[in-house]
């Protein structure tokens, strides 16, 4: 009996149709688990973010064929069907907003949030802060999350925002290109701070999905990101998606399971 699942990093696009078909199947998964009260997106649900007003000033008729509007009408018959729907922002769709997730009765949730599961409390966070050897991101994020920086690029037109998350998305994937794995990946030090006060800790990002021996008594839960099977993703040939969540069994036991969902 599933009865809350975890999942994170999805990157879902517009470009990336097979990834979205892939959350689709899982939310009927979701949908045939009669005790599921909770499920948790802890971050990076969506490749770029430029505002919620991107999809809500749509025309109604331009709405009906948006790839966001499926996906809205599920979650949202999963809310009916009594499942909470908490999301967390990530580093990728920090400027999701509660107008957003009101289309389909979700709730947005500050990282890190609390969870008590038994007698056991979990820190849910989505991960990236934990990533402090990255100097050069840390920065980048403390500009991103200012009200200031923010309020100047919701300032502009939609057009000027989508080109300069395009031109943002390309500078730093050359970056990136140059770091050392271990930078990209939580500092130890940063994880043994997060645990204080908590029993457990649970988090995506970096895409190394596992489970760890953070301390002798205290597990870290490694969501991975949900990617597509063919090398080729260029090809329209890609057959599967193949992604992670965590599932609590009852408050008893959590694991991490792999899924493959065929699109
Ligand atoms: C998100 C990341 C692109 C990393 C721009 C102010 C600015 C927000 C923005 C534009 C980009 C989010 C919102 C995106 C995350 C990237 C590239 C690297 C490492 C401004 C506030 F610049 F105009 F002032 N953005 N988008 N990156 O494309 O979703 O997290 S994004
Ligand atoms: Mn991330």
């Amino acid at each position: 009996e599933v009865r809350q699942v975890f999942i994170s990093d999805l990157h879902l696009s517009a470009e990336e149709p097979a990834l979205v078909q892939a959350f689709l199947a899982l939310l009927d998964d979701c949908l045939a688990l009669p005790a599921l009260k909770r499920l948790f997106i802890l971050g990076d649900w969506f490749e770029v973010w430029i505002g919620d007003d991107a999809y809500l000033t749509l025309s109604a008729a331009a709405r009906q064929t948006h790839w966001l509007t499926p996906l809205i009408v599920k979650l949202k018959q999963l809310r009916v069907a009594g499942c909470e729907i908490l999301v967390m922002h990530g580093n990728r769709d920090f400027l999701l907003g509660q107008p957003f997730c009101n289309l389909f009765g979700g709730e947005l949730i500050d990282e890190p949030y609390s969870l008590a599961v038994g007698q056991q409390h979990y820190r849910l966070e989505h991960g990236d802060a934990l990533c402090i050897d990255d100097k050069k991101y840390q920065f980048f994020r403390k500009i991103m999350r200012h009200r200031l920086t923010q309020w100047y690029l919701l300032n502009k037109s939609l057009t000027k925002r989508l080109k300069i998350a395009d031109k943002m998305r390309d500078r730093s994937q050359r970056s990136n290109a140059n770091k050392a794995t271990y930078i990209m990946d939580v500092n130890d030090t940063a994880v043994q701070t997060a645990l204080t006060n908590n029993d457990a800790l649970l988090h995506g990002h970096t895409h190394r999905p596992h489970v760890h021996q953070a301390t002798k008594d205290k597990k870290r839960y490694v969501l991975g990101d949900w990617r597509l099977l063919d090398e080729e993703m260029r090809q329209p040939k890609v057959s599967a998606v193949i992604g992670t969540a965590i599932e609590d069994y009852d408050g008893t036991e959590f694991g991490l399971v792999e899924f493959q969902a065929l699109v």
